[in-house]
């Protein structure tokens, strides 16, 4: 029915643009990031009309790590909404990030007339981008009619949150949003999803299997990944580690999950459990290369052959993760809830604690690490180095253990990280699988709208450059995020020369003494530059305290950092011969 003869027959219309909106808040989504423009420019105002939050980026990429980061923050997808193919592209980074990373996310982005795209005549940002989007990602769906709009948006909240989490891709044609229903028949089409991520309950002859082999461990451990943390048995966890005695290592987003000052935590021995333990319980953490693809390199050192001996469980929601590098002994699949709960019934009351020769070779490593930690931090060489300017940093976060930390760069990464002592529970977002760089300003964005907490972005030059100019959004939103840029002039350091002695800078060379902090400035929030631990200690005290926008240039000796942080071994090397 057109517009007319509705209005002659007294029927009140909707469109597709209205569906949309209502699709998502039907279903509790109520935050958009993204970045207006056509054809979606009047959904980011429509959404914000009707009350959803509309969180309007500089760059796509970083309205899809925020909307990802979201999303693993909330158990909710979160929305990145784009315009058609350069927008897309931009944001289809970040989706595909979310997938590796099983964070569930869902980018909506406008597209071009279909008739056109196909008969590929040159239509205005032309690209078939639903064949683009879905090698990328977990699904990807087109909606042709507006009619079908909440079938679609309930398939892809679905495909998002069930099983494995990840990223899933919504196109939609320009031509679909002008698409009009009557109201009464637009709201009967919408679907509010029931039970999007079903529990996934273990058989228990997986769950006695696992056990069983727990018993029989010398020297057993526990390893927490990020899908531990995600999947919010925070309790559970943390009774099973306890009353089992085991000893537990968290990978970089599961820090915190107990918090790092547990007695029964192993990080700081890192190498020597990963080498030495004979049965290790993975907990929503993948055997890829962050640990050596379960083989025996660790962070590049090279371990005894005792990984290939080591038998594992795995629990994980994917049944096709058992195997995928090493044989799992006991695969328990299901949802790390329903896993860790099975587990804690099936344990029993006689539960014998692990050999005290095993607990105490680890304190005895873990304390001389500790030892050999506290010396570095406590030094104040000048210039800053990366040791003395975390230790401020790790002062702040024991202060304020419910403040975000969000963390991007390769030293300023993997110096953070085993610096830094997390708390509590999925307050740490970083880099992830890939390794990625650019997260730093999305992921803070995000970390402020959807916790409301302080946040603390520690950044290496070099990566903060991927997203810098979202400090204009940081501002305009007067988010409570703190950046911390680790200036060291370059990537990994600031001091290679041209070899040829030309004019050009070397390949990993920045501005010498750039100031980040006027960047901060140029949009009003405030900028700090800081060229020892108690300025910055100063600097970040007043930044937590005021919420104000704050970007503190932290100068750091440029010669500090080594090649790749701490993952050089998987940099290929000049031949001599050449
Ligand atoms: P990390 O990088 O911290 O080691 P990974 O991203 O490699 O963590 O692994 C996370 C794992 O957690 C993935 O294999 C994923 O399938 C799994 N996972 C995510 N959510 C759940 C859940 N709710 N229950 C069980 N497994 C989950
Ligand atoms: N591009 C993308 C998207 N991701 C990447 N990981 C890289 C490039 C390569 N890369 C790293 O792996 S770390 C890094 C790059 C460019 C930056 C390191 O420099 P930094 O940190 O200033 O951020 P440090 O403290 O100087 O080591
Ligand atoms: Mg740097």
């Amino acid at each position: 029915m057109n517009a007319k003869l509705s209005e002659l027959s007294g029927t009140k219309l909707t469109d597709g643009f209205h569906l949309i909106i209502d699709a998502l808040k039907l279903n509790d989504i109520n935050t958009i990031y993204g970045l207006p423009g056509i054809p979606i420019t009047d959904l980011t105002r429509l959404a914000q009309a009707q009350g959803m939050r509309v969180i309007s980026f500089r760059h796509e990429q970083n309205a899809g790590n925020a909307a990802a980061i979201a999303g693993y923050l909330t158990q909710k997808p979160g929305i990145c909404l784009t315009v058609s193919a350069p927008g897309f592209l931009n944001g289809l980074t970040a989706l595909s990030n979310a997938t590796v990373n099983c964070f569930p996310m869902i980018l909506i982005s406008g597209s071009s007339e279909r008739e056109i795209v196909d008969l590929q005549q040159g239509d205005y940002e032309e690209m078939d981008q639903l064949a683009i989007a879905k090698p990328l990602c977990k699904a990807a769906f087109r909606v042709l009619h507006a009619k079908d709009i909440g079938i679609a948006v309930a398939r892809a909240i679905r495909a998002a949150l069930s099983g494995r989490p990840g990223g899933v891709y919504l196109d939609l044609p320009a031509k679909l949003f002008a698409q009009t229903m009557p109201v009464a028949t637009g709201k009967q089409s919408l679907v509010k999803v029931v039970d999007p991520a079903p529990k996934q309950i273990p058989a228990p002859d997986a769950v006695h299997r696992a056990i069983d082999l727990l018993k029989r461990a010398k020297r057993p451990l526990i390893l927490l990944g990020k899908g531990a943390a995600y999947a919010r048995a925070d309790a559970d966890i943390r009774a099973l580690i306890e009353k089992t005695g085991i000893p537990y290592m968290a990978m970089s987003m599961a820090k915190g999950l107990l918090p790092d000052t547990h007695a029964q935590y192993a990080g700081p021995a890192r190498s020597y459990v990963l080498a030495e333990a004979d049965v290790v319980m993975l907990v929503g953490a993948r055997l890829n290369w962050l640990l050596s693809h379960g083989k025996g390199k660790v962070w590049g050192e090279i371990a005894p052959d005792a990984w290939g001996k080591q038998q594992f469980i795995q629990i994980d929601i994917s049944p096709t993760e058992a195997d995928s590098n090493v044989p799992i002994a006991a695969p328990l699949v299901g949802d790390i809830g329903s896993c860790v709960s099975a587990l804690l019934d099936d344990i029993g009351a006689s539960w014998q604690q692990p050999p005290a020769e095993w607990l105490e070779a680890i304190a005895a490593q873990k304390n001389k690490n500790i030892a050999k930690m506290a010396l570095l931090l406590a030094a104040n060489p000048t210039p800053m180095n990366f040791h003395s300017a975390l230790n401020v940093v790790r002062d702040i976060v024991n202060a304020n253990p419910s403040a975000m930390l969000v963390n991007e760069g390769a030293n300023a990464l993997d110096f953070t990280r085993s610096i830094v002592d997390m708390y509590q529970p999925r307050k740490r977002v970083d880099v992830g699988t890939w390794g990625i760089m650019g997260i730093g300003m999305g992921f803070a964005i995000a970390a402020a709208i959807e916790t409301g907490e302080a946040v603390i972005a520690i950044e290496g030059d070099s990566a903060f450059g991927f997203s810098g100019m979202e400090v204009e959004t940081i501002c305009r939103y007067q988010l409570p995020i703190c950046v911390v840029v680790l200036n060291n002039n370059g990537i990994y350091r600031g001091v290679d020369v041209n070899p040829t002695g030309g004019l050009d800078a070397a390949p990993t060379v920045f501005v010498k003494g750039a100031r980040y902090d006027k960047l901060m400035e140029a949009f009003g929030g405030i900028g700090v530059n800081v060229t020892t631990p108690s300025e910055l200690r100063q600097a970040m005290e007043v930044a937590i305290k005021s919420k104000k926008p704050t970007l503190i240039n932290a100068v750091i000796d440029e010669t500090a950092g080594t090649e790749s942080g701490r993952i050089t071994s998987l940099n290929p090397t000049l031949s001599k011969d050449t």
